[in-house]
């Protein structure tokens, strides 16, 4: 295979053979979110990290082999299927120990990489901000670190100079600041993993305070499978102009721009990163600071693309991520995105009777863009109480914040006070009890 590094265009253009283990009893094997096309997904994550997909095989186990994940037979049917169609990689549609890799390679001879460092790599690759590079580089020194440490002395071994070439010029996998910790001794690594998680916790607190000082402020956050159309959402709602790509992860950071929702309602609209399948707890881990509006939220607007065969599987996978993070409960509204791309009608219905409070949008044609304004100002407005403010006029913060989210219909002063009967929304009463001592409510005549 050392003809296929001879200069750097050869090396960057991987071939990947893709490999999906289905067992019995599982519907959805490797975390791939659709049971007619179970590598539709990998297939998509591997073109998004820049490789060409060379061969698919489908290898159907009655269990986990211990040592290689898959038997030696079919490790050689690989072997052979990477020599005939002039592959360089393998990806598993799963997650593989060190030692089932470096097994694997022997056999292949050939890299083979897991899902969840392909993930990474496209994290890696996607990473614009400090957070998120710091982010990424973490979660690579922790869980690809110890096998790009095996795979490069041994592929040293099995593909002589090759190996350093690849380094130099990237490939899945090796791209990040993974690769660059390689020389570096594991004591010193784990220096670096500390002195990451005490940058990451300084971000997050500062990130903390940024929400605490949205106080007052309606917070929602679109949540949602990757490539669901989020950030469209977000630019259609607020004109944004946030980046958009057909690839999975194109956002790695969170946007919040100000939704204005009429009716003399605002509130905050953030984007967020997009969830996956099967995504290894501890990437959800590092990347929990930028999930952090999503802990801060008052709503959910969990985007689904209705027009992918695995839909149902996806917001199973969201919601498994949303529990992680202790959002289960949020309250929520759920947009059925891509309507525009759903050709068979009764995929519609279908979708109607699982999710009856769902609304089907397209951030395309801007269909029902009006119907989630309208539903979204029924969540922020919520339930209308009608009580009595007594407040300090000195305060200027309160005063502000009555006057933004409280509908008055009478007001009296009184030396530095003011008596007001007054609508607001039981949210934005919960927020002014916060005024403390300068503000006193009466709800005796809630309707
Ligand atoms: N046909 C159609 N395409 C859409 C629609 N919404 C988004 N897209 C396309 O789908 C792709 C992904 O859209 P994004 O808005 O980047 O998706 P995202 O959920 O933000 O994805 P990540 O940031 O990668 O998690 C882009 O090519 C969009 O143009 C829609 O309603 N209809
Ligand atoms: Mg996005």
């Amino acid at each position: 295979m050392s003809e296929l590094y001879q200069n750097e265009s050869d090396v960057l253009n991987e071939r990947a053979i893709l490999v999906s283990v289905i067992l019995p009893g599982s519907d959805t094997p490797g975390g791939q979110a659709d049971n007619d096309d179970p590598l539709g997904e990998l297939r998509s994550l591997v073109q998004t990290a820049g490789a060409k997909i060379a061969g698919e095989m489908i290898v159907r186990r009655s269990r986990i082999h211990p040592g290689l994940y898959i038997g030696t037979g079919k490790a050689g049917e690989i072997a052979e299927a990477v020599e005939d169609a002039e592959a360089n990689l393998v990806v598993f549609d799963a997650d593989l120990s060190p030692a089932q890799i470096r097994d694997l390679e022997k056999i292949i001879q050939c890299r083979v990489l897991d899902r969840s460092e392909v993930i990474l790599d496209i994290f890696a690759a996607h990473a614009r901000s400090r957070e998120a590079k710091l982010q990424v580089e973490l979660a690579q020194l922790e869980y690809t670190y110890p096998r790009l440490r095996h795979m490069w002395t041994h592929l040293e071994r099995i593909a002589g100079g090759a190996t350093s070439a690849a380094a130099s010029v990237g490939g899945i996998g090796t791209r990040g600041p993974g690769e660059k910790q390689l020389e570096i001794d594991r004591r010193l690594v784990q220096k670096r993993v500390s002195e990451l998680k005490r940058r990451i916790a300084e971000i997050d607190k500062r990130k903390q305070r940024t929400i605490k000082s949205r106080r007052g402020n309606f917070l929602i956050c679109l949540v949602g499978y990757t490539n669901a159309g989020k950030s469209t959402l977000m630019n259609l709602l607020t004109d944004a102009g946030v980046g958009v790509a057909d690839k999975l992860f194109a956002t790695l950071e969170t946007r919040t721009r100000r939704w204005n929702l009429g009716d003399g309602q605002i509130a905050l609209l953030s984007d967020t990163v997009g969830f996956i399948g099967k995504l290894p707890h501890h990437l959800v881990a590092s990347f929990r600071a930028t999930l952090e509006e999503v802990i801060g939220a008052d709503l959910l607007l969990h985007v689904a693309d209705a027009s992918a065969p695995g839909v149902e599987q996806q917001i199973q996978a969201v919601k498994v991520v949303l529990d992680e993070l202790e959002c289960g409960q949020k309250e929520q509204l759920l947009l059925l995105n891509k309507t525009d791309r759903i050709i068979d009608p009764t995929v519609r219905t279908v979708l109607v009777d699982k999710h009856p409070g769902a609304i089907f949008t397209s951030a395309s044609t801007g269909e029902n863009a009006q119907a989630v304004i309208e539903a979204v100002l029924q969540k922020v407005q919520g339930r209308q109480i009608r009580v009595t403010i007594e407040a300090n006029c000195a305060n200027g913060l309160l005063m502000q914040y009555i006057a933004q989210h409280a509908r008055t219909t009478d007001r009296e002063y009184h030396d530095s006070n003011v008596t007001l009967e007054a609508t607001i929304s039981e949210q934005h009463l919960a927020k002014l009890n916060a005024f403390g001592k300068d503000v006193k409510i009466m709800t005796d005549i809630e309707k």
